[in-house]
């Protein structure tokens, strides 16, 4: 329930599986039209062992430097560049290649605000009653409040949907496997490729803002909101918590 875990957010518990006001069990799923697809070569590039290493190395130190940030420069960042970036997470796998996903981009300075208005409301009551006094006394060391200015001055807000369920031909409802994880290996991907490009952002997830948000910006029922992510570059006098990471030794075990 909702009490033992009031991190999940309700509009994410449901899954896959959501009854039709219609057709209920009657429904069938769409089997897709790819029944015979064909398999064809694939070769991707292959590394000589030093090269693989200074790869490994260079790509480590690039991500390690990957922080969360909450200050963020209303300075215009090229479109084309968020464009390669979602196409770049649009790469993810995802469970029978159902691209359970939907990136939705708002750069309009009313919407923005829009979506502020919504999240700085809820997150004022998750932060005052939902959360509870522990997790608002684990969050304390990061300092974050429901005053979320980010949302105003970030030149995108970038809000991504996990499709519970898709629509096939003749209006069938697909099963989107896995869509809950599939999306968020994509939102991982994606924040490297925002990394790889030298952009910030701060991976939210507001509490009971989806239903909310998923209306303001015309989604369908089927889609619910994983995670807002707003885009920019950092303020010239952005700062971070001071933490650190786990050494390896920490988190691999090796058997
Ligand atoms: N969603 C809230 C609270 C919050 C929760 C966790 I767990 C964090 O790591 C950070 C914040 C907010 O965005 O303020």
């Amino acid at each position: 329930t909702s009490k033992a875990k009031p991190w999940v957010d309700q509009d994410l518990q449901d899954d896959t599986e959501i009854p039709s006001p219609n057709q209920g069990d009657e429904e069938e799923d769409d089997p897709g039209s790819e029944l015979d697809l064909p398999h064809v070569p694939y070769a991707p590039p292959r590394y000589a062992v030093d090269s693989m290493l200074e790869r490994s190395r260079d790509f480590y130190t690039l991500l390690n430097q990957r922080r969360s940030v909450r200050f963020i420069s209303p300075e215009p960042v090229p479109r084309e560049v968020i464009d390669n970036v979602i196409r770049t997470a649009g790469t993810a796998p995802s469970g029978a290649h159902t691209e359970p996903w939907t990136f939705v981009v708002v750069s309009d300075p009313d919407a923005k605000h829009a979506i502020r208005t919504i999240v700085e409301e809820e997150e004022e009551v998750n932060y005052r009653q939902r959360m509870g006094d522990k997790w608002v006394k684990d969050l304390a060391k990061i300092r974050t409040t429901w005053v979320k200015e980010y949302l105003d001055v970030a030149p995108y807000l970038l809000l991504i949907f996990k499709q519970t369920y898709g629509i096939g031909t003749g209006g069938k409802r697909k099963t989107h496997y896995y869509n809950e994880i599939s999306v968020s290996i994509s939102c991982g991907m994606l924040l490297a490729a925002l990394q790889n490009v030298g952009l910030v952002t701060v991976t939210s997830t507001p509490l009971n803002c989806g239903p909310r948000l998923r209306v303001i910006l015309q989604r369908p029922t089927n889609e619910k909101l994983l995670m807002l992510l707003p885009i920019g570059y950092p303020s010239e006098d952005a700062t971070v918590p001071d933490l650190t990471r786990k050494p390896l030794d920490d988190i691999m075990v090796h058997i």
